[in-house]
């Protein structure tokens, strides 16, 4: 298939980068984190979003040398930011189907330990569908991961299904709740109280709640007022090449 020659030769080329949007304390208005993001810098179509590639990636099994390289620039990048104060993880999304090949886990530790980036500098996110439908291999996984202190979050949460003992038995530290339910928190107190309830259930499991897709301050003030940890999206910043990304953490140190 062509798409799988193209993504063969983006790997082969250096066309694959990871941009960085930060993830910022409420209470504090600290940048404490920043999620890579992954972009295909195409030499004739120019950037291309994961949306378009991933879904392809996982059905040719092209998404296994992808999602090395993803955590090997990451790594690389968490090392790096090691005299960046504050910014103390990088998350990374990690798709179904890299998570369960037996060798995740160990490759994971192996491309941490090359890069000298201490495991507490990582976050590994999985989708809400993943952490529901995992099985016993990858749970005993992803909690020696975070006994070796990955932190472990659950992203777009409340677009899928949720078993809520399940979510109480997972290995986990952070939920990211989906845009899709902040979007209208400002003008709708439904919308609030929904997301509201969604941050007691997600503190009631020992969890940290992040939103995602803020966009405005009114979305953020409401957020504050019913207790949401953290906040990622436009309202902080666009995701950013990681030169932007150090000049905007330096701005405002
Ligand atoms: O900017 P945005 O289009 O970057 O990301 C859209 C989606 O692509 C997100 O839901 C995210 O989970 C997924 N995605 C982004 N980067 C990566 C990556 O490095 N690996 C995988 N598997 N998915 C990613
Ligand atoms: O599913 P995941 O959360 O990993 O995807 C993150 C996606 O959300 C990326 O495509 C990123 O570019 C996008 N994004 C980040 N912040 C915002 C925001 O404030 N608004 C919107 N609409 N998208 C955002
Ligand atoms: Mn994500
Ligand atoms: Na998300």
């Amino acid at each position: 298939l062509q798409i799988e020659r193209d993504l063969r030769h983006a790997l082969d080329h250096g066309e694959f980068a990871l941009v960085f949007q930060p993830q910022v304390d409420l209470a504090s208005g600290r940048t404490v984190g920043a999620e890579a993001l992954l972009r295909w810098e195409h030499p004739l179509l120019g950037t291309r979003l994961p949306q378009s590639f991933i879904g392809r990636a996982e059905d040719s099994g092209l998404i296994a040398p992808i999602g090395d390289w993803v955590i090997d620039a990451a790594a690389a990048a968490a090392a790096r930011w090691a005299d960046h104060a504050g910014v103390a993880r990088l998350a990374i999304n990690v798709s179904p189907r890299e998570i369960a090949r037996p060798e995740f886990f160990s490759r994971l530790r192996a491309v941490l330990a090359r890069h000298g980036a201490p495991a507490s500098r990582l976050e590994i996110e999985i989708t809400e569908t993943l952490a529901m439908e995992c099985g016993e291999t990858v749970l005993a996984a992803l909690a020696a991961l975070r006994a070796e202190g990955v932190t472990i979050a659950i992203d777009d949460f409340g677009t899928g299904y949720s078993n809520l003992a399940r979510l109480r038995a997972l290995p986990l530290d952070k939920v990211k709740i989906d845009r899709s339910l902040i979007v209208d928190i400002a003008e709708s107190e439904e919308a609030r109280n929904v997301v509201h309830a969604v941050i007691g259930l997600i503190h009631g499991v020992g969890c940290l709640a992040v939103a995602e897709g803020v966009e405005t301050e009114e979305q953020r003030a409401v957020l504050a007022v019913i207790g949401c940890d953290m906040i990622q999206g436009y309202a902080v910043a666009r995701p950013m090449a990681e030169a932007a990304f150090g000049a905007w953490l330096n701005e405002r140190a």
